[in-house]
């Protein structure tokens, strides 16, 4: 351990002084650990942390398995109606879509999984099959960054253990650096993107005809975001080690030297997004999360890797300003690199939770328990991460994709530590992934954390990284076939050796500045080394910072808050607060005006607001423009989260889904209130005429049941009249628009027909077109379908999955269902049904920083009203309201709020059910309060 340390400070650079930096900080925290542990967490038993590994082995064949049946040779599996995405046969996705190049992506980003897992024959096979079936060079445009991570280092990954196979002389004996080949085939492909003034990389490239070609379709992109350009430097310059061509490493080393010369001076902190030929930054808001996160990570790797210590004083600097101004323990917000004492928002995203497991790598262990725990408190209240999460912990956009950076950060952890607490917290995530994630058909992407509906997707990465961890975090070292301290692991968790720091290093410490801020180590605890933390001799030390945030998320008063308020207080407000403005009051125009910002009055009677920086009177005006737009973005996106009403689910319980399957659905804005009432479960049954515009022709046939309507010809109201008066307990109306999708097209909700529609007591949900055709599909295939209409999806009956896991219908079961995905977090346009008195919201959360010479439009009313007074635990004072009370009752009743209903044949006592629904009822009415 003395040579990490010695080596981190500047000394003389040892040989193979990154390899003990890795290998020396896991094994000392072992051996303390293991040795002295006395109370805390129970330590696990050998037998156990077998069982949760091997349960990990089956979940990834269940994932991999069904990937390689039913997707492959498509880049990845749509584990709803069980297929592979195939680019362009599907609705686009937009940016997410560019990691599909047409390559199998899924089957390369887990090679080295299959060997991490000790699948060595499937790991044989998979070579096998990439050697023969993939092409690298479709027509196709991707995105540079993941083409890099996924592919260029899952071939790179397959190839470091291709050869250390081969040397243990059992398996791949045939192979001949193949994998390398392709890798650097690949690696050629993707350096015309660099052919810019700056060195940053263009976004994406076709794979076939590079940039400019006009085939290519690329090329004309201006920005780039900073992690994009910042992480390339452990594949490319392991390409160039492993096969002597040094083009790649120059290359990704010019675009970090770029990076760091652009830097912001003051704060040392850099933007989300960059231009890649001037180097302005376009985005000024500087984190640790998504746009940024593997930048930083790419530095301090590179130094492990490739031993450059330019690289770890560039991370060290780097690591200083992000301790000062981004980390707020346990919190780690965006501020504005120009102003860092300025808050850039209130909500974190999911991407951050890598950060604790780097802290790890840097030696600074006391952050990463205190963001960690804050994390898992997030993650036991929503069972997942949702994308991003407020301040004060309520859901900020619901999705999560099946990330595994919690997971990567958990091993990291826990072999710092060795505290059994980070196994308890690996059990959560298996038993979670299994309970809400886990269909027939593999793993699926969850829509809404809230609802637990799904989404048609299952992201490479799942397979690349969450299997790794999570396996290696229950693993000894007898129980993986090599030593996996002898690899770093990219940020796709591919496996590179650390032998590479001394091969072909002749492209070492060229285009290297020498600008590093003389770092003032008494303020800080996180000097390296840092014996005050590295090194604890408290076998509790985890445990004791975790103790004091052990309610962070249910109990305690963000700090995050007050400190934007502080900030404020300090002087670094905009002369105008965006909850304060008023289009009518003079002074604040003329206040606009000097910000650069005018104002628009729009036909329909909303305002807009456009800012120019160079009409402002002056740099600082601009400045404050920009953070005036930046508040007026959140504050028109929080009072649009507060007007729309939630999606609903529609889960299909009866055989064979058993609760499997769960539909987003848009909610109505009459009718029985799904978050208010208990939830409805009836059969379905097709209304006739099936718009339901006329008197149902078919009473007996939806009578008590859930009818089944088109949408189109007649107001909503009217078609739910109608299958109300035909004795119909509730009513699913799906879109006309065929192919339409919530993966395409955000939700909305159905308006009413602009008159009292009190008369309608029936709960009323939405279904997209290919939402619903998997209702259709199941009533063509089964006959007899069963759905609950609720505003989240229930627990599945453990028993029926034990009966459904041994009938052979199993397999099938759910290749009917169709894709239910979307990017969009939004449910908030009315039906052009609706009447005309209904505007359509606009969307200000698709704006961002760097939208800011665009727009945004406030409707009037929203002009003076102020949503942070109503809910944010924090008020505009900064003192911190008393909710310790109502969130203590919350978490109390969420304990019990996924009651097992029966799904399928086995039918509870209504009482029963009843009584165990109306403490879910009072649960859902508090948390609607505080994150609906
Ligand atoms: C992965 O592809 C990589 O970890 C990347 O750096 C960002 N996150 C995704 C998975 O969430």
């Amino acid at each position: 351990m003395s040579g990490a340390g010695s080596r981190g400070c500047g000394s003389p650079v040892p040989q193979r002084a990154p390899w003990s930096l890795v290998a020396a900080t896991a094994a000392f925290y072992l051996v303390s650990a293991t040795s002295v542990w006395t109370a805390g967490a129970e330590p696990m038993s050998r037998e156990e942390k077998q069982k949760l590994g091997n349960q990990v082995l089956e979940m990834f064949d269940h994932a991999y398995g069904n990937y390689m049946e039913h997707a492959y040779p498509a880049d990845e599996l749509m584990p709803l109606t069980c297929r592979g995405r195939v680019r362009g046969q599907e609705p686009s996705r937009g940016d997410v879509d560019d990691a599909l190049g047409k390559f199998s992506l899924t089957l390369i980003d887990s090679l080295d999984t299959l060997v991490v897992l000790n699948k060595t024959k499937e790991f044989e096979d998979a070579v096998r099959k990439v050697l023969r079936d993939v092409n690298l060079d479709n027509d196709v445009v991707v995105s540079v960054f993941e083409t890099n991570i996924r592919v260029l280092g899952g071939l790179l990954g397959g190839h470091s253990l291709a050869i250390m196979l081969k040397e243990k002389g059992e398996y791949m004996q045939w192979y001949n650096d193949e994998l390398l080949q392709m890798a650097k085939q690949l690696g050629y492909k993707l350096l015309p993107a660099f052919n810019t003034t700056s060195g940053l990389p263009y976004p994406r490239i076709n794979l076939k005809f590079g940039i400019r070609k006009p085939e290519a379709r690329t090329g004309t992109e201006t920005d780039t975001c900073t992690a994009c350009a910042g992480t390339l430097i452990l594949e490319f310059a392991a390409l160039s080690r492993f096969t002597g061509a040094t083009i790649f490493e120059e290359y990704a080393r010019k675009a970090l030297d770029f990076l760091w010369e652009k830097r912001q001076r003051s704060s040392n902190l850099v933007g989300v997004t960059i231009n890649i030929h001037t180097g302005d930054w376009v985005r000024k808001d500087s984190g640790v999360g998504a746009g940024i996160d593997s930048y930083y990570e790419y530095l301090l790797k590179a130094y492990v890797l490739l031993g450059d210590d330019s690289f770890l004083e560039r991370f060290n600097t780097h690591y200083d300003a992000i301790m000062r101004y981004i980390s707020q323990p346990p919190l780690l917000l965006d501020v504005h690199i120009h102003k860092p004492m300025l808050n850039a928002r209130t909500w974190m995203d999911a991407l951050l939770a890598f950060f604790p497991g780097l802290q790890v790598l840097k030696g600074d262990i006391r952050p990463a328990i205190e963001t960690h725990e804050m994390l898992y408190q997030v993650i036991k209240k929503h069972n997942f991460l949702p994308e991003a999460f407020t301040t004060d912990f309520r859901v900020h956009w619901a999705q999560h994709p099946l990330r595994p950076e919690f997971a990567e950060s958990t091993y990291f952890l826990y072999k710092a530590t060795g505290d059994p607490y980070y196994l308890e917290v690996g059990k959560t995530l298996i038993e979670n992934l299994n309970k809400y994630a886990r269909v027939p058909c593999g793993f699926a992407a969850m829509k809404d954390v809230r609802t637990g509906s799904h989404e048609d997707r299952m992201d490479s990465f799942f397979l690349a990284e969450m299997f790794k961890y999570l396996y290696l975090l229950f693993a000894d070292k007898e129980d993986i076939i090599f030593d996996i301290e002898d690899y770093i692991f990219t940020t796709e968790a591919h496996l590179l050796p650390l032998w590479l720091s001394t091969t072909n290093q002749s492209i070492s410490k060229k285009n290297t500045t020498s600008e590093y801020t003389e770092l003032d180590d008494s303020n800080f605890d996180w000097t390296c080394p840092n014996t005050q933390i590295l090194f604890p001799n408290d076998p509790l030390y985890a445990q004791s910072i975790r103790e004091p945030l052990k309610n962070v998320v249910d109990k305690s008063c963000p700090r995050g808050i007050i400190r934007v308020e502080e900030s404020f207080r300090s002087g670094a407000k905009p002369p105008l607060r965006a909850r304060d403005f008023m289009a009518t009051n003079p002074e604040h125009l003329e206040i606009l005006k000097k910000m650069g910002v005018s104002l628009i009055h729009l036909k329909d009677g909303r305002v807009q607001l456009v800012q120019h920086a160079i009409q402002a009177a002056s740099s600082i005006d601009a400045e404050d423009g920009l953070r005036f737009m930046q508040e007026m973005i959140e504050l028109s996106s929080q009072q649009q989260k507060e007007q729309q009403l939630p999606p609903r689910a529609v889960q299909i319980v009866s055989h064979p889904f058993f609760g499997r399957v769960v539909l987003t659905a848009g909610p109505a804005q009459f009718g029985l209130d799904l978050s208010k009432h208990k939830e409805t479960r009836g059969f379905v049954a097709s209304s006739k005429p099936y718009n339901g515009c006329s008197e149902l022709t078919n009473p007996e046939a939806v009578m008590g049941k859930i009818a089944l309507i088109q949408r189109g010809q007649c107001m909503f109201a009217e078609k739910a009249r109608n299958i109300q008066n035909a004795g119909a307990i509730g009513g699913i109306v799906i879109d006309d628009n065929e192919g339409s999708s919530s993966d395409t097209a955000p939700l909305f909700q159905m308006a009413g027909d602009g008159k009292d529609t009190d008369d309608i007591k029936i709960p009323m949900l939405f279904l997209f077109s290919k939402e619903g055709s998997i209702i259709l599909d199941a009533i063509r295939e089964y006959e007899e379908v069963e759905v609950l209409l609720s505003d989240k999806a229930k627990d599945r009956d453990p028993e029926m999955e034990n009966e459904e896991q041994s009938s052979p219908e199993n397999d099938s079961q759910n290749q009917s269902a169709e894709q239910v995905s979307s990017s969009s977090q939004e449910v908030d346009l009315v039906d052009q049904e609706s009447s005309e008195e209904n505007s359509l919201n606009s969307h200000p959360e698709s704006l961002s920083s760097a939208d800011m010479d665009k727009a945004v439009s406030i409707s009037p009313s929203e002009q003076t009203s102020n949503p942070t007074e109503n809910h944010e635990t924090t008020n505009l004072n900064g003192e911190c309201t008393d909710l310790d009370n109502q969130l203590q009752e919350q978490s109390e009743t969420e304990e019990d709020s996924s009651p097992n209903v029966s799904w399928g044949k086995k039918v509870r006592p209504i009482d029963s059910i009843l009584a165990d629904w109306n403490e879910d009822i009072e649960a859902f009415e508090m948390m609607e309060k505080d994150e609906l």
